[in-house]
């Protein structure tokens, strides 16, 4: 099971390949409408004014309304580049981002909106994380929600996935999601940005998803998530927390009704142990601001570089559904993999002690 994404934010359309999905799952090009609106640009003050329609067209893999097994082809047209809110700037290095390692590599590159580099390539692994999650959801009941868990120095109070939904930066405590617009409202006016932390949770796992040593669990989760751009640190579980950890208290106790506590987030020795599991994403704040700043140009000249155009102050507050999908397109691959060498779910795995019947097992 692979995906890959192709072209540009400001090019005439973005799209993806998934291959490897199982034949016969229902899919219309709707079921992509609910995650890619909420990931989508302009849905609120606090993130980039662009207006997408974003809408999926399904160019194979699926015939009456289900998949075929054969290569899914997505496609969505882009419909509001304002390409010459970069004129300004295409011959010069935006401090902090890609711009700079693009040219280096290349020696060409498509400046506009970042081309390649843009969270606009994000869209596609949504949609493409739509059928893992569907998948993962019909065949496994497992479930993979996300939600903001921290907004530059600001974290949540507590946390109830219920509400995410509902506020636009999909954060886990309602009452404080005033202090959330006063805080962005103010970062906003300043022309700064700042950078932000998003958790994902997956429940719903049997033990025994990923791999021992080449292709962990943990490692495929990491290697997808800091795929995305932006990002700077994934953990797994406790992740940094454990440096300071004692065994006695990082170790996850079993007793009658299963695991006691999860600190491993989900992962012993790269594979999956039926609990949740749990990932942390931190991305950096965005490099594209209207602060003037030092920096060069492609020839070498010290220049002073403004970003002006439509950016997002936090690309955190629109990631949770990027993580979301990362997460489920790895689940899938490792469940099909597992499918693959151990059989059927159940069918070798033992269930741990407490661990849910489950029909399908
Ligand atoms: C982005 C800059 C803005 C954002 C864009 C990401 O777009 P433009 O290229 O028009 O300046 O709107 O995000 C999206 C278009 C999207 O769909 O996520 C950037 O600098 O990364």
């Amino acid at each position: 099971f692979a995906v890959t994404t192709f072209g540009e934010s400001h090019g005439p359309a973005i799209g993806c390949v998934v291959d490897g999905c199982p034949p016969g799952l229902p899919l219309a090009a709707e079921d992509f409408r609910a995650d890619l609106d909420r990931r989508a640009t302009g849905r609120s003050r606090h993130t980039s004014q662009r207006r997408e329609t974003d809408e999926v067209e399904i160019l194979s893999g699926v015939y009456e309304g289900r998949t075929t097994g054969t290569p899914i082809a997505l496609l969505i047209r882009n419909t509001d580049a304002r390409s010459k809110d970069y004129s300004a700037i295409a011959g010069q290095f935006r401090p902090g981002h890609a711009d700079y390692t693009y040219w280096q590599k290349y020696g060409i590159r498509d400046p506009r909106g970042g081309g390649r580099s843009s969270a606009r390539e994000t869209t596609m692994r949504v949609a493409a994380g739509v059928i893992a999650k569907r998948w993962l959801a019909e065949r496994h009941g497992v479930r993979v929600r996300g939600y903001l868990s921290q907004l530059g120095e600001l974290r949540p109070q507590g946390v109830d996935l219920d509400v995410v939904e509902g506020n636009p930066f999909f954060w886990p405590c309602e009452a404080q999601v005033p202090q959330l617009e006063t805080y962005m409202d103010a970062l906003r006016k300043s022309g700064d940005s700042v950078g932000a932390r998003v958790d994902v949770v997956a429940d719903g796992l049997p033990p025994g998803w990923g791999e021992p040593i080449y292709g962990k669990l943990d490692g495929e989760l990491a290697a997808a998530l800091m795929s995305i751009n932006a990002v700077k640190g994934v953990e797994i579980g406790d992740g940094f927390a454990s440096v300071t950890q004692k065994g006695s208290e990082h170790r996850d106790l079993m007793g009658a009704a299963g695991f006691e506590s999860n600190h491993a987030g989900g992962i012993l020795g790269g594979i999956s142990t039926g609990q949740p599991l749990h990932c942390s994403v931190a991305f950096k704040p965005t490099s594209s601001l209207r602060l003037p700043a030092d920096t060069l140009d492609i020839h070498g000249n010290a220049v002073e570089v403004i970003t002006t155009g439509r950016h997002d102050p936090c690309v955190g507050i629109r990631a949770t559904p990027i993580c979301e999908a990362m997460v489920a397109l790895v689940l899938m691959d490792q469940a099909l993999r597992h499918r693959a060498q151990c059989g059927d779910v159940g069918e070798i795995t033992p269930r741990v002690p407490g661990g849910k019947p489950d029909p399908k097992r």
